[in-house]
């Protein structure tokens, strides 16, 4: 126990309760060493709650949760072999693959999205990446939702440089792009594209002075090391990651990820704990899974340091809790949010 306490950074060392034993010089290229990573995976439930919620409150105001709306601008019909995927054209789901929306859809769901209380809009394209035709129309899509006042995201999937430029002068704030898993458990999900072109395509966003979004799913039959895994990998990109989605595996019918044992809750809780001490500075986001979790398991999400939920009844094909059900949960849970969600959305829809 002590020796591990004396190789967590800063952030983490604050939150120890014994008097750290004498430093050890950390490697240079790595902050958080993979064993460090798995140690904190290892602790006691409560201890690691503990030290997870204590870097919260070292880095963000109690109880502020970010919310942010997702829109599929391009749905199915995606060429990539993502075994977890419903939009993959290999896989028989029943998605049918879609064209690109006009801008006045992607608007009014904008206007909806802050209307109901959302900052952040994400606009995902079921794509391995955007062909040229395409760009002019997304940086559209970037400029207007801009424009209505909201933070705005995309993802993509792979970019080239110039790519990435288009999109940060269109006011693109963030790029998600998502390591998905460990290096070691790749290749048991995806053949179509290599993590280290995942790593390119994050190293083009840097570039281009966009903020990172990036994080990965877990519950696809990985070890709790690869789990580690994940996150040594977003905690040691330099800078690490300004948001950070943790992805609970959504099981869909017709993907090969179909009818895996499901992920121990406290598995998952676990991970956003882990992912908060060794990020602390940043979004933690309780991304997709959050209908099957049900409200004590998110209620542990939010102590171990989420700070942040896709808000809409959508994901991008499957569903997400209902909105009023999650302005029902941040009540009761008496957290609260940037927009202006309590006071001012539509109650009308929430029914009772
Ligand atoms: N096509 C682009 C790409 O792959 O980069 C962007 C959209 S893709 C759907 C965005 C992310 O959604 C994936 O990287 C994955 O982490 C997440 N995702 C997709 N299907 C999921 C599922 N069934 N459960 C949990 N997360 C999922
Ligand atoms: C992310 O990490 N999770 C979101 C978003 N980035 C684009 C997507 C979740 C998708 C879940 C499956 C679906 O709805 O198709
Ligand atoms: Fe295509 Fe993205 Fe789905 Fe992979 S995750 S199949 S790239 S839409």
């Amino acid at each position: 126990m002590s020796e591990l306490k004396t190789v967590l950074p800063a952030a983490a060392q604050a939150v120890s309760f014994h008097p750290p034993a004498a430093p050890i010089t950390l490697p240079p290229a790595a902050t958080w060493p993979l064993a460090d990573v798995l140690a904190l995976f290892d602790l006691p439930f409560n201890d690691l709650m503990f030290q997870a919620q204590t870097a919260h409150r070292a880095n963000f105001p109690a109880g502020d949760v970010e919310l942010a709306t997702l829109l599929s601008i391009k749905t199915g019909g995606c060429e990539e072999d993502c075994s977890y995927c419903p939009q993959a054209a290999r896989y028989d789901t029943g998605v049918e693959a879609k064209k690109l929306l006009g801008i006045d859809t992607v608007l009014d769901a904008a206007r909806q999205a802050k209307a109901n209380g959302a900052t952040r809009f994400c606009m995902g394209a079921a794509w391995r990446s955007p062909k040229e035709r395409d760009m002019e129309k997304v940086e559209e899509m970037v400029r207007e939702v801009k424009a209505l006042g909201l933070e705005t995201c995309a993802t993509l999937g792979m970019l080239e440089e110039g790519q990435a430029d288009r999109l940060k002068q269109a006011g693109l704030d963030y790029y998600n792009h998502n390591l998905d898993t460990a290096p070691e458990f790749y290749s048991n999900v995806i053949s179509t594209r290599e993590y280290q072109d995942r790593l390119d395509t994050l190293g083009k966003v840097r570039n281009a002075g966009l903020k990172v979004c990036c994080g990965g799913i877990v519950g696809m039959g990985e070890s709790r090391a690869q789990r580690a895994g994940l996150i040594a990998q977003l905690a040691n990109l330099n800078p690490y990651p300004e948001s950070v989605p943790v992805n609970h595996l959504v099981q869909v019918e017709g993907t090969p990820l179909h009818g895996l044992d499901p992920l121990d809750a406290f598995e998952f809780v676990r991970t956003i704990a882990v992912a908060r001490i060794t990020m602390p500075k940043a979004r933690v986001r309780l991304s997709a899974g959050r209908r099957q979790m049900g409200e004590a398991v998110q209620a542990m999400c939010f102590l171990a340091g989420a700070n942040s939920i896709f808000y809409g009844d959508k994901l991008l094909t499957t569903d997400n809790p209902e909105a009023c059900d999650d302005r029902a949960l941040l009540e009761k849970l008496g957290l609260v949010t940037r927009g202006a969600l309590l006071d001012s959305a539509p109650k009308a829809t929430c029914g009772g």
